[in-house]
C-alpha cells in the first residue's frame, strides 16, 4: 500500500511563534549599554545598509474627532484639542505628496483619525492611494479597525503598507486605551497580511509603562509571523488637554535601548524612529540611528504634532553621512 502523504496545513499567518519571549527581550534591555548597542549594530549590519535611513512623509488626511480614547491623542473626541478637519480631497493630497517626493520622500503615509473607515470613505480614500502610487511613491494608510473586505479594496487601489501599531504591551493597554482591545488590532493585522498588504506595526513609549512593558511589546511585535516589513517607534509627544500631558519623560537612553532591541529581535524589519524626533537632540538621534534605526518620518508636521524641519534632517544627515533612501 503506498501512504499518500497528507495535504499540508496552510501555514498559519500572524500566529504568534515562540521564536521571541519577554524575559529575553528584559535581559537584552538590562545588558551594560555598550554591549547592547555592539549586539545592534551587529546585526543591522548584517541585514541593512550601514548609512542609509529610509523616509516617509505623513499627512494626516482627517483630523480630530475620533471615537476612540487613546490616552496619548490629541485626536481623540474624548479629550483631544486639535481643530477637526474632515476628509481632505483628492487633489490636496496629490499636492501634498509630490511635494514630498519633490523633497525625497520615497513613501507617502495617510493618517485618518478613525477608529475605522466606514466603506462610503473608502472610496476617496481608495482614489488618493492609487492617485499617489502614480507618484512612483511606495503608499501606506492609517485607518484604524478594518472590516471584512475593506483590505482587498485598499490592496485593489495599489496600497503597499497598512500602518496599525499594537501600541503598548497587553497588560498595559487597558489603562491607556479602553474604547477597543488589542484582541481588535491583531484581527486587524491579519486581514492586512491576508490581502497581500505589507504591514507597518509598532507601538509608542512613554507612556509611563515599566522596561518589562516595552519588552513585551516588542515581543509582541517580533512574533507576529512574520514579523512587520516595518516598526515604529513612537516617543510619545506630550499633547494639550490629553490624559497623558504631564507623563514624566522617558530617560533617553532607555528609547535608545528600546530601538536596539526592536532591531534585535527584527533583524529585517524596517526600524522607524518615529514620533519625537522634534524634542531630540542630534546627538540622542544619532544613538538611535547607531542602534539600528533606519527609517524616519521626513517634514515638519507627523499628523497633528510638529516634526523636525527637512532642514535640519538634511544638516542632520550631512554630519552624520547619512543617505537617505
Ligand atoms: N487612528 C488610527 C490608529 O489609531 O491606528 C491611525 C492614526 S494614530 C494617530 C497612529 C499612531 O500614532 C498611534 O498608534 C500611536 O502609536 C501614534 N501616536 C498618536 N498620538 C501620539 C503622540 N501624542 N505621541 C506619539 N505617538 C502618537
Ligand atoms: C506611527 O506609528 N506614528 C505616526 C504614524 N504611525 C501614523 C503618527 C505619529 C503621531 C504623532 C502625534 C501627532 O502628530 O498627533
Ligand atoms: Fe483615534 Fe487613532 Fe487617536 Fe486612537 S490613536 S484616538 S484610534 S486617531
Amino acid at each position: 500500500m503506498t501512504a499518500t502523504a497528507a495535504p499540508e496545513a496552510a501555514t498559519p499567518r500572524l500566529v504568534p511563534a515562540p521564536r521571541c519571549t519577554t524575559e529575553s527581550l528584559v535581559a537584552l534591555f538590562e545588558l551594560p549599554f555598550n554591549d547592547l548597542m555592539f549586539k545592534a549594530q551587529q546585526i543591522h549590519r548584517q541585514h541593512h545598509a550601514a548609512n542609509a535611513v529610509q523616509l516617509s512623509t505623513l499627512l494626516s488626511i482627517k483630523t480630530g474627532g475620533c471615537s476612540e480614547d487613546c490616552g496619548y491623542c490629541s485626536q481623540s473626541a474624548h479629550h483631544g484639542e486639535v481643530e477637526r478637519e474632515a476628509l481632505l480631497e483628492v487633489d490636496a493630497v496629490v499636492a501634498a505628496a509630490q511635494a514630498a517626493k519633490d523633497k525625497g520622500a520615497t513613501r507617502f503615509c495617510m493618517g485618518a483619525a478613525w477608529r475605522g473607515p466606514k466603506d462610503k470613505d473608502l472610496d476617496r480614500v481608495t482614489d488618493m492611494i492609487a492617485a499617489v502610487k502614480a507618484l512612483g511613491l511606495e503608499t501606506c494608510v492609517t485607518l484604524g479597525m478594518l472590516k471584512q473586505g475593506q483590505a482587498e479594496r485598499l490592496k485593489a487601489s495599489g496600497l503597499d503598507y497598512y500602518n496599525h501599531n499594537l501600541d503598548t504591551a497587553p497588560e498595559f493597554y487597558g489603562q491607556v486605551i479602553t474604547t477597543h482591545d488589542q484582541a481588535e488590532r491583531f484581527d486587524t493585522l491579519g486581514q492586512v497580511r491576508e490581502a497581500g498588504i505589507k504591514v507597518c506595526c509598532g507601538g509608542i513609549v512613554g507612556l509611563g509603562e515599566t522596561r518589562r512593558a516595552r519588552a513585551a511589546l516588542l515581543a509582541e511585535l517580533a512574533n507576529l509571523n512574520p514579523p512587520p516589513e516595518s516598526v515604529p517607534i513612537n516617543k510619545l509627544v506630550p499633547m494639550p488637554g490629553t490624559p497623558l500631558e504631564n507623563a514624566p519623560p522617558l530617560d533617553p537612553f532607555e528609547f535608545v535601548r528600546t530601538v536596539a532591541v526592536a532591531r534585535i529581535c527584527m533583524p529585517e524589519s524596517l526600524v522607524r524612529l518615529s514620533a519625537g524626533r522634534q524634542e531630540m537632540s542630534d546627538e540622542l538621534q544619532a544613538l538611535c540611528f547607531l542602534a539600528g534605526a533606519n527609517s524616519i518620518f521626513y517634514g515638519d508636521k507627523l499628523l497633528t504634532a510638529d516634526n523636525p524641519e527637512a532642514d535640519r534632517d538634511e544638516a542632520l544627515f550631512a554630519r552624520l553621512g547619512l543617505t537617505a533612501a
